[in-house]
């Protein structure tokens, strides 16, 4: 049994028709509407799990009874909390919409073109609901942006072409849409400036040359491990996309031709003929509005020198044989990963990538299927249709702030039955074993203990989702055992704390998912140039935070247990923490928008250690901060252009967004700013509760994660969950505890 696995399959039978007509008619107005509305709200499944679970709002708890603050919180809370209840899965998770990026979907439809699967794996619903989302987020000029709310970028226009192109469009298909297409990409360059996981893709489907590509020696993974570049000691993103992307540029693999590949050679270039093509100059082309990180002229010194030296013997005998066994310890690597995330592999790039190496290592083996069956876990249907999404899915994060933020209201008692769920759901995703083998040899820090992002299948443990885990299930080992299900076995808990000690670094601050293995100027070889901070895994506020969360409510119930070790981790993160600290009083957030995201985060680390608004500069320094970016009307409401150029930017001059709102209120609430000044909180609530609809259910407002600086991604229960846990703490520690009674 696959646990908080959510996929998505036709029946044409599903629903009464009113409902059918009522999905419809969404569909149709999410396409009116897309020039205007660029995030989906994921109303199809909300729509769908309200209706199963029949919620009707009972007038008696929408009424306000009297115009008092905690009534109407309260009421807020409570109609909050019932619409988010109807969208719990039976195994305990929230199921939610992760998409955003635009790269994703072609990787995945040129993957299974060249392997000739396409038609098995996606139903024609499959297939048309794809071809729907890609026209719903073509951007006006024609072309497609990195993601969902972005400008137009060569690397998604030119893919989203090409993959509708593979799903059956016409050269002018769309009513015009593709012809607008294809003019983009011509008067942006042609595909020679596509960036380069762009040019990988195209090259694979053999509509671009591999000369054209800068090298990614596989040789690279026999070096000694000493090297700082060896791949092994990169952010484990990269080296797992990068693996089989090695194994694809040394074998130089292409597809099998067909009309619509040759076709497309034709298509993609404007006037120049592909045999015409300068592939050396395209190695380095990259259209302006894909640079986000430009190569440095040693990078270029590099790959020039592989290029036109390295490659040509390499491919040769006797050093053919050198290319042989790299390529073979490469696909070992390869096998390790899908075995051990069974078959989901560690994100929706190398999950393609591994299973398409798989299909041309060998055709006939039974690891196909097994990659087959696992593409659908990817998968995500909404009213704009079906997208991949950034992995598979974000179910125990959602599940751990949902604890949390459920529990802040202090309604457990009409509201535990959701809890017991949450609960039962987190304790069942936890890591319970290190992967398999030696696991030095394959790279892998342990994993025994850990919690990952999304599912136990994944099996990747992150820092601040264990971190997260752990306080969440220590909180809830603190409720009634008839209310929210028996406490997790303390010997488990232990192997959090473990993993979490081994998972520090020097300086004292936490990465994403192992310890830093090499050094930040490596940086200088980053050849994706549209993303930014890859080669190693940095350290963050918010893994470093999340973890002095989860350790010091650990130390609070398990004194005893490895108290110097843990009290030493603590200090040194603490460090790392107000290090990190910008002088204007912010942090900066790295996976999700931006400033506020981080500022909660570093305000909440320094409480968890102690620290207070009176003892604390960095605490006052944050308030400042925080209350200094408040709207006129309330709120907070931060752009995702914060992220890209690193200064702090509002979405419009007065927009509120209900999740930076609720992060900036928890982080005031946090800092006990109530006593200096209660007023910015009581306009910061009023803003959540204005907003929030009918049903009980919050508006999805503008995309709110981010990775590797530059991509956004969807975090659609945010909208749910934040506002429930900041409504939740104002009424409990702003209003009941500061109002004269
Ligand atoms: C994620 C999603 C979760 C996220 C948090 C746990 C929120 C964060 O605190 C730590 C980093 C982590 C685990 C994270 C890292 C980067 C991911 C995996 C993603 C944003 C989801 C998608 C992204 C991945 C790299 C996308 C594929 C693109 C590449 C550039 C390889």
């Amino acid at each position: 049994h696959h646990i908080g696995r959510q996929f998505w399959e036709f029946d044409p039978c599903a629903g009464t028709p009113e409902e059918r007509f009522q999905i419809d008619f969404m569909q149709k107005e999410f396409f009116k509407n897309k020039l205007h509305v660029k995030h989906s709200s994921d109303l199809l499944m909300r729509f769908q799990f309200a209706s199963e679970n029949k919620v009707e709002m009972k007038k008696s708890q929408v009424q306000e009874e009297k115009n008092d603050d905690e009534v109407v919180v309260k009421a807020s809370l409570k109609k909050a909390l019932r619409f988010y209840s109807t969208l719990q899965g039976e195994d305990g998770s929230w199921p939610a919409d992760y998409g955003g990026p635009l790269f994703l979907l072609p990787g995945l439809v040129i993957g299974l073109h060249v392997m000739g699967a396409k038609d098995a794996v996606l139903s024609v619903e499959h297939q048309r609901e794809i071809r729907r989302y890609l026209y719903n987020h073509q951007n006006v000029d024609g072309g497609w942006g990195l993601h969902i709310e972005g400008h137009s970028t060569m690397f998604c226009t030119a893919l989203n072409y090409v993959a509708l192109r593979l799903l059956g469009e016409k050269m002018d298909g769309g009513e015009g849409s593709m012809t607008k297409a294809r003019k983009w990409i011509i008067d942006h360059g042609s595909v020679t400036h596509i960036p380069s996981w762009g040019k990988l893709w195209l090259s694979v489907l053999g509509v671009y040359e591999w000369m054209g590509n800068n090298p990614l020696p596989p040789e690279m993974w026999l070096l000694p491990y000493f090297v700082p570049l060896h791949p092994g000691r990169m952010w484990c993103h990269t080296r797992m996309v990068y693996l089989p992307m090695s194994y694809l540029y040394g074998k130089r693999f292409v597809g099998p031709m067909s009309f619509t590949v040759l076709s497309l050679r034709r298509e993609l270039y404007g006037s120049t003929l592909y045999h015409q093509v300068n592939w050396d100059l395209a190695r380095n082309q990259c259209a302006k509005e894909d640079l986000y990180y430009p190569h440095p002229m040693i990078q270029d010194i590099i790959w020039g020198g592989l290029h036109k030296f390295a490659e040509p013997i390499l491919m040769r005998w006797p050093f053919s044989k050198l290319r042989k066994k790299a390529l073979d310890t490469v696909m070992e690597h390869i096998h390790y990963e899908d075995e051990n995330t069974r078959y989901i592999c560690i994100g929706p790039v190398n999950k393609v990538l591994n299973m398409l190496c798989c299909w041309i290592e060998d055709p006939k083996s039974p690891v196909n299927k097994r990659h087959l069956s696992r593409i659908k876990d990817y998968l995500w249907i909404a009213e704009d249709g079906m997208k991949m999404q950034g992995y598979n899915g974000s179910q125990l994060w959602d599940a751990v702030f949902a604890a949390q933020a459920i529990s802040a209201t202090n309604l457990v008692k009409e509201y535990g039955h959701m809890l017991q769920k949450a609960h039962n759901f987190i304790k069942n995703s936890q890591i319970r074993e290190n992967s398999s083998g030696h696991i030095k040899f394959w790279y892998r820090h342990i994993t025994r203990g850990g919690w990952p992002f999304s599912t136990p299948d994944n099996g990747w443990p992150v820092s601040d989702c264990t971190a997260e885990a752990l306080k969440t299930v220590l909180m809830l080992s603190q409720m009634p055992c008839d209310i929210v299900g028996p406490a997790i076995a303390p010997e488990r808990l232990y192997d959090a704390v473990h993993l979490l000690l081994t998972l520090q670094n020097e300086n004292g601050g936490f990465s994403s998912y192992e310890p830093m293995r090499s050094y930040p100027w490596l940086e200088v070889i980053n050849p994706a140039e549209t993303f930014g901070d890859i080669i190693v895994d940095y350290q963050y506020v918010e893994c470093t935070s999340a973890v002095v969360q989860g350790l010091t409510s650990f130390m609070k119930l398990y004194p005893s247990h490895k108290r110097e070790e843990i009290q030493a981790c603590v200090d040194k993160a603490i460090t790392f923490i107000e290090n990190m600290q910008l002088p204007d009083g912010s942090w900066y957030g790295s996976w999700a928008i931006c400033y506020t995201y981080g500022t909660w985060f570093g305000i909440k680390g320094l409480v968890a250690a102690g620290k207070t608004y009176e003892t604390s500069d960095s605490i006052r320094k944050a308030c400042a901060f925080l209350l200094s970016k408040q709207l006129y009307s309330g709120g907070w409401g931060e752009s995702y252009t914060s992220c890209m150029e690193k200064t702090y930017t509002n979405i419009a001059r007065n927009k509120s967004h209900i999740t930076n709102t609720s992060w900036a209120l928890l982080a005031l609430i946090e800092a006990e700013q109530a006593k200096i000044d209660r007023m910015p909180l009581d306009r910061a609530a009023k803003v959540l509760i204005d907003h929030q609809m009918e049903n009980g259910d919050f508006p999805q407002q503008e995309i709110i994660g981010v990775f590797n600086k530059n991509c956004m991604i969807s975090y659609s229960s945010y909208r749910n969950i934040f506002p429930i846990w900041a409504l939740g703490e104002y009424l409990n520690r702003v209003i009941r505890k500061m109002s004269p009674s």
